[in-house]
């Protein structure tokens, strides 16, 4: 039988329900394999369990929290855009960039020029900064190949990641990014190749849920429905950008579709919300892209909360909106810049972001769910969005599997 791990001597942040911290003092929490067999105060595990513990491990004091999930990234991809950025600075807007042919088209040119070793150094240098701040599971989008071969590669690329690093990856099938220089003009066959492609990809392995970019310099709500239903004949849940620069009822659709998430969502309207409520779609608000843009519009967080739509924040890290690779400074800055409380940003980047991949199965510290959880050289769970530009994790414990973080 597997040893049996007991870790104690903790401050747990259980992030048991979403009502609070779900602080436990003097708490333990005792693990087999990669599942959390018991959680609590130390005194109150029964002696029967306490007896099992083959390891002990005195984490003095210190303070506990689910292992973090950024549920939405980019970061397979060639070659980075800071020219694109300057030109910004010189007044050229986003938009304006990616209609001259700039933007994801130039990082399209570039991942498809990378060798699959170079994207895959790439890539996992980002996962690793990523993981050193407490991350334990991660979604990474393709969307920079946009041909069969090229998504392919990217997709394989983001499951080697999660093969040979101590994370958990979800993959998501994102062809439906931009258009690529060869169907110029020609969106709706894009769209069809896109659909056609998803069936190979999915029979590969590849694909855990399907996204598109519904905007106006992406995909139309018709281009963005056709791609779900190819999905939705596959078994494969859906996501959507939506809202991102205006509304073009995305939020809607996707909720049609009974998606898992919808991101970005500054120019979600009410009603939107309202699609989201019902069809029980987490909001995932980037405020990395919110930032680096210097969008404006604010994503409607009085309205999602008041409804109840469960918030998640990821990094949404990208070469063009959002070259950071902090979840930390998402939390932080998802409450100077959204207005968000500490404890619905951490809970953001945890349980909420589990809940944007589907993963009911971690994202809170609760006996039964993955053993994936950090420790963290702070007092209390609010520091987590305090502090910024800094990195308090000092052990990370992902799958049962003590690694450096
Ligand atoms: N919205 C975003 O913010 C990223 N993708 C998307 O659909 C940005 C992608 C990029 O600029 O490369
Ligand atoms: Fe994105």
């Amino acid at each position: 039988m597997a040893t049996t791990h007991l870790w104690h001597n903790a401050r747990l942040a259980t992030l048991a329900d979403d009502t609070g911290w779900g602080l436990v003092e003097h708490g333990a929490l005792l693990v087999q394999d990669d599942r959390l067999l018991w959680v609590g105060a130390l005194d109150d595990m029964p002696a029967a369990l306490r007896a099992q513990a083959g390891v002990q491990h005195d984490l003095g004091g210190a303070l506990v929290t689910p292992g973090l999930v950024d549920c939405h990234t980019h970061l397979v991809y060639g070659g980075q855009r800071a020219r694109e950025f300057e030109m910004r600075l010189q007044g050229v807007d986003y938009a304006e960039i990616a209609r001259s042919g700039g933007g994801i088209r130039s990082t399209v040119a570039a991942t498809r020029a990378s060798g699959d070793a170079e994207l895959l150094a790439g890539a996992r240098r980002r996962a690793q900064a990523l993981m050193a701040e407490g991350v334990t599971t991660l979604e990474i989008k393709s969307g920079y190949g946009l041909s069969l071969l090229d998504e392919s590669r990217c997709l394989s690329i983001a499951r080697q990641l999660g093969a040979e690093l101590p994370v958990s990856v979800r993959t998501t099938y994102l062809g439906a990014h931009a258009i690529p220089p060869e169907f110029d003009g020609r969106a709706d066959d894009y769209i069809t190749a896109v659909c056609a492609w998803m069936p190979a990809l999915h029979a590969a392995g590849l694909i855990d849920a399907v996204d598109a970019f519904c905007e106006t310099i992406g995909f139309t709500p018709a281009q963005t429905r056709r791609v779900f239903v190819a999905a939705r004949a596959l078994g494969l849940p859906v996501k959507l950008h939506a809202e991102q620069l205006s509304d073009q009822d995305g939020a809607a659709l996707a909720a049609e579709f009974g998606a898992l998430s919808c991101d970005h969502l500054e120019y979600l309207s009410d009603a939107g919300v309202d699609a989201m409520r019902v069809a029980g779609t987490v909001a995932v608000l980037l405020p990395g892209a919110y930032y680096f843009l210097r969008e404006t519009q604010l994503p409607p967080v009085a309205e999602l909360r008041a409804q109840q739509v469960p918030i998640a924040l990821a990094s949404d890290h990208n070469p063009g909106s959002s070259p950071g690779l902090s979840l930390l400074l998402m939390a932080n800055m998802a409450c100077t810049l959204f207005r968000m409380t500490p404890l619905e940003a951490v809970l953001g980047i945890t349980a909420h972001g589990a809940h944007a991949l589907g993963l009911p199965d971690r994202g809170r510290l609760v006996a039964g769910l993955r053993a994936d959880f950090a420790v963290w050289d702070l007092e209390h769970p609010n520091e987590l969005a305090y502090w910024f530009g800094h990195n308090p994790c000092r052990r990370v414990v992902a799958g049962g599997i003590e690694r450096t973080p």
